[in-house]
């Protein structure tokens, strides 16, 4: 059975929680990093170098990376319905992989760390004000992407949609001011309809 490694409340572990979910894969998740430890057990190093989470072990197969995860199981495990074997239609999803890792982590994180898990005396809010900024700006580069189409995938959910659609909801979550991005707030609604979405990660902020 698929193992995964992980904290329920880590960004990259819902990441691939939710597209086992979709794609209703039977698993085991054992929790780790943060306050399970487990992350830094020689036996947990042998299997992630990195000590972070998440991993997964499927069938011989052990990986670490949360997007390169979601594209083995939706690969494996998906075909035509999370994963495009077009590689077109794929191409034009899996950018949004890289985007969300490339522009939408690093402020989401500057978000959590103050905002979630840190007490008000010790938040940085020169560092809350310009996170919001960063993100107000490049979740406007995905509401655009959706006057077009109702996922960032195209017609159907896939695996565009999975890294910023598990970021995004702390965008809607937290107390912070955001600019009217309709197509943006559409598109989430539309994914917290979703069982897997909403059993994975719409969690408490933690
Ligand atoms: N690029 C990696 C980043 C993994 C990562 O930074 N994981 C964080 C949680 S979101 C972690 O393991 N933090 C240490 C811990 O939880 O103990 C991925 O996408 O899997």
């Amino acid at each position: 059975m698929l193992r995964i490694w992980g904290r329920e409340n880590s960004s990259n572990v819902k990441k691939v929680l939710w597209c086992a979910e979709e794609l209703e894969l039977a698993y085991e998740r054992i929790p780790a990093g943060g306050r399970h430890g487990v992350v830094d057990d020689p036996a947990y190093r042998a299997l992630n170098p990195n000590g972070l989470v998440p991993t997964i072990e499927d069938d011989g197969l052990v990986l670490w990376e949360s997007n390169a995860i979601v594209r083995y199981l939706a690969a494996r495990y998906g075909d035509g319905v999370l994963w495009q074997s077009d590689p077109v239609r794929r191409a034009g999803a899996d950018r949004w992989m890289d985007f969300s890792n490339s522009s939408l982590a690093a402020p989401y994180r500057d978000l959590m760390v103050n905002l979630v898990r840190s007490p008000p005396e010790k938040r940085d809010m020169r560092v809350v004000e310009a996170a919001v900024a960063r993100l107000g700006q490049m979740l406007g580069h995905v509401d655009a992407a959706l006057a077009d189409q109702p996922y960032l995938s195209g017609e159907a959910l896939g695996i565009g949609d999975i890294p910023a659609g598990t970021l995004v909801q702390a965008w809607f979550a937290l107390p912070i001011e955001r600019p009217e991005l309709s197509r943006l707030a559409g598109w989430f609604a539309r994914l917290s309809e979703r069982p897997a979405y909403r059993k994975a990660v719409l969690i408490p902020l933690t």
